[in-house]
């Protein structure tokens, strides 16, 4: 597989979803399977929090949301788990600042997509060396779902690492109401946990946001 290309990067990362067994109301793989019919763009398996899964447990959660999106022709992510992305050929990998150096998982990875969190302009001149495909940026606004996050940052950041050329999503509170000063700021797309796992009707929420970033 050769190394995504930016346009077909930032064309995935329009309607990003990330989830895992922590997230979900119910059964991620129901909530996955709803998420695509309501027209998501990309996958990310996030398996976080108390009461995680672990072990087998996750690799078997990993496989079976991954066959979901293969079966829908949705490219699948991994957070963090070097190790799992690649046992399952994952299409590419998330890192955030306190996981495994960027440089060293790119080593390893070789061309699947590499995605790394960036919080200000050092960062991201790293990460662009160290072959990122994509920045995620956040967080944007409040989020509940995550607790060690950086400071709120609003849409500024975004707005100055335009000038790396590399796709941006945004990341951290993202709803269909206010997805579109994300997408103003000159983000590629968004991504979002809570705004599609929590939903009444999961397929309704996916299909709103995409309405709010293809118009
Ligand atoms: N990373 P929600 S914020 C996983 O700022 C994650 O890097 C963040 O969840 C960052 O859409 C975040 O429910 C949580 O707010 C996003």
């Amino acid at each position: 597989m050769a190394k995504i290309s930016p346009g077909k990067m930032r064309s995935l990362l329009k309607v990003y979803f990330i989830t895992g067994s922590t997230n979900c109301l119910e059964d991620p793989r129901v909530v996955l399977e709803e998420a695509i019919r309501g027209g998501i763009t990309l996958f990310q398996y996030r398996e976080k929090g108390s009461n995680c899964l672990e072990g087998t447990e996750k690799l078997a959660m990993g496989r079976e949301l991954q066959r979901i999106c293969k079966n829908n022709g949705i490219a699948f992510i991994v957070n963090d788990d070097i190790e799992m992305a690649l046992e399952l050929d994952a299409d590419g990998v998330h890192i955030g600042q306190e996981d495994e150096d960027a440089k060293e998982v790119r080593k390893k990875i070789g061309d699947k997509i590499l995605g790394v969190s960036v919080h200000c302009v050092n960062e991201a001149e790293k990460a662009k060396l160290a072959g990122a495909d994509y920045f995620g940026v956040g967080p944007i606004f409040p989020t509940e779902t995550k607790k060690d996050t950086r400071d709120v940052q609003g849409t500024a950041l975004i707005k100055e690492l335009k000038d790396f050329e590399i796709p941006i999503v945004g990341i951290g509170g993202i709803t269909a109401e206010n997805a579109s000063l994300v997408m103003e700021a000159g983000a590629d797309g968004v991504s979002v946990i809570t705004a599609i796992s929590h939903a009444d009707d999961v397929r309704e929420a996916a299909a709103k946001l995409r309405g709010k970033i293809f118009h």
